[in-house]
């Protein structure tokens, strides 16, 4: 059987899920669902990041102990999961004991091989990327742009991966696609890390200034760096440092690694680098999307425009909430989500898709139409590239549309031979069936709504209500 491995970025559980979260989450969850229908063995992968500086000082700043905070925010990523119906295959924590048990196992084979040692550094840190930054990535005002924090100065003693070894593989690897970035513009932006220079990593924090990490199995003033922590998690979660590595062997590496371009850098570089360091597969490839905005603003907490995907689903449910988040714009663009459009949107979607699917279904059922076979999932329309997968799967509301106008135009309730006027409702209903199948990876409840409607007999009783949510929005 073919196999198919998807990874989202661990979350830092130092906040609930915002739609940022399940913008890749959603998205993920919509290809590996889609893989399962075209008959492969998926394996979805998502988590929480749960060390480091910026979860432990948030822990603090509510008065929590880290490990009862993170495993509150641990709850909120899984019960929001849950409401958006995301079909993960493991859900990693990193305190969880059995990652830290790989991370432990990881450490020491990077210290057997040679590919650390030991420096004392002076480097501005910002707990915002959880990463040293230097003066050229600050604004003018001292600012780390992305997350509007001042980094402070930090000197300490710390464990450092030579880099510079693996970097022609790495590049390499990238230039012909044996990692294959996506879209394009992102490849090259990381193709140009190399020119400008990749200094060293730290892997390691002093446990003087940070406690709230794995502790090195060879340094007991150490704790592990929080992104190498972080990172694998990809291989952890599979039973890397286990003694059961069935499913490493299955499903390492990911066929695709998805995440907004914020990170891009630690799994395009970093994370490969640590995986030829270990002798593990290079993933295939790496999939980013845009890293959006709010209504023309940067998604923040002091702004006040932090939106709650559990929110969304109370309003639309979980079905149009996944459509809404996947077609505010395209995959891989960068955009604006502008939330006020979703209800007009909803009510296209409920229009369109609702009706059609009311109206056919009602004439069948009237008519007493029956339908031999459910046909299957055109596995034609899609490529092996995924992030294409997502553009195909969006167009089903187009051909809702051009269904509806053709439903119209052959007119069956004016045809007066019962024959032919069945047939088309015959064949409207198997376009829909058709369409349904396409529909379930996005919506998977509507879909299953709809397939469930035809009877083991094949005919119709109950045709589905599929946007109960419509007519109040209509009313308002
Ligand atoms: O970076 N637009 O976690 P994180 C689009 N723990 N996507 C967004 C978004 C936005 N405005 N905001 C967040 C971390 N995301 C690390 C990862 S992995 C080994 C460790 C999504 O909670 C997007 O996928 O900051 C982005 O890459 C990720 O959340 C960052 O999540």
């Amino acid at each position: 059987m073919d196999r198919y491995s998807i990874t989202t970025p661990i979350y830092y559980a130092n906040g609930k899920p915002h739609i940022g979260h399940a913008y890749t989450t959603v998205a993920s969850d919509v290809l590996a669902r889609l893989n399962k229908q075209l008959g492969k063995e998926v394996f979805f992968l998502t988590g929480t990041d749960e060390h480091g500086a910026k979860v432990a000082d948030t822990a603090v700043s509510v008065g929590k102990v880290p490990q009862d905070f993170v495993d509150e925010i641990a709850t909120s990523f899984k019960e929001c999961w849950q409401k958006l119906d995301i079909e993960y295959s493991d859900f990693i924590r990193t305190t969880d004991k059995r990652h830290e048990t790989g991370v432990i196992f990881a450490l020491k084979k990077l210290k057997e091989t040679d590919v650390i040692y030991e420096k004392t550094y002076t480097g501005l840190y910002c707990t915002g990327c959880e990463a040293f930054v230097t003066e050229k990535d600050l604004d003018e005002q001292g600012f780390e742009p992305l997350h509007q924090k001042k980094p402070v100065v930090v000197e300490e003693k710390n464990w450092f991966f030579s880099l510079a070894k693996f970097l022609p593989e790495i590049k390499q690897a990238i230039e012909t696609d044996r990692i294959k970035i996506t879209p394009v513009e992102r490849k090259n932006e990381v193709l140009g890390l190399f020119q400008q220079g990749l200094e060293d990593f730290s892997i390691s924090r002093s446990k003087e200034r940070l406690k709230w990490g794995i502790e090195l199995p060879f340094d007991s003033t150490q704790v592990a760096y929080v992104w190498v922590d972080a990172l694998l998690n990809y291989i952890t979660a599979l039973g890397y440092g286990s003694d059961n590595d069935e499913l490493l062997k299955k499903f390492w590496p990911a066929d695709v690694q998805v995440m907004a371009q914020d990170i891009l850098k630690f799994h395009a570089i970093y994370w490969p680098a640590i995986l030829l360091a270990l002798g593990q597969e290079l993933p295939k490839s790496i999939s980013i999307h845009g890293f959006f905005t709010i209504n023309g603003q940067k998604m923040s907490k002091s702004l006040g425009n932090v939106i709650d995907p559990a929110d969304l689903v109370l309003e639309y449910g979980s079905d149009a909430t996944r459509f809404l988040l996947l077609s505010a714009f395209p995959f891989g663009n960068s955009g604006d989500i502008d939330v006020q459009n979703f209800r007009e949107k909803y009510n296209s979607i409920a229009n369109t898709l609702g009706n059609l699917v009311r109206r056919a279904f009602n004439l069948a059922e009237k008519y007493g139409v029956v339908i031999e076979t459910v046909p299957p999932l055109d596995k034609s329309v899609f490529s092996e590239s995924s992030v294409e997968n997502l553009r195909v799967l969006q167009n089903v509301l187009e051909t809702a549309r051009e269904l509806n106008v053709e439903l119209d135009k052959q007119a069956p309730w004016k045809e007066a031979d019962e024959t032919k006027r069945n047939a088309i409702v015959k064949n409207s209903l198997e376009k829909i069936l058709a369409l349904a199948q396409m529909l379930a990876p996005t919506m998977p409840s509507i879909a299953k709504a709809i397939l469930g409607a035809v009877g083991s007999d094949g005919k119709i009783t109950n045709p589905p209500v599929l946007f109960p949510k419509q007519d109040k929005f209509i009313a308002k």
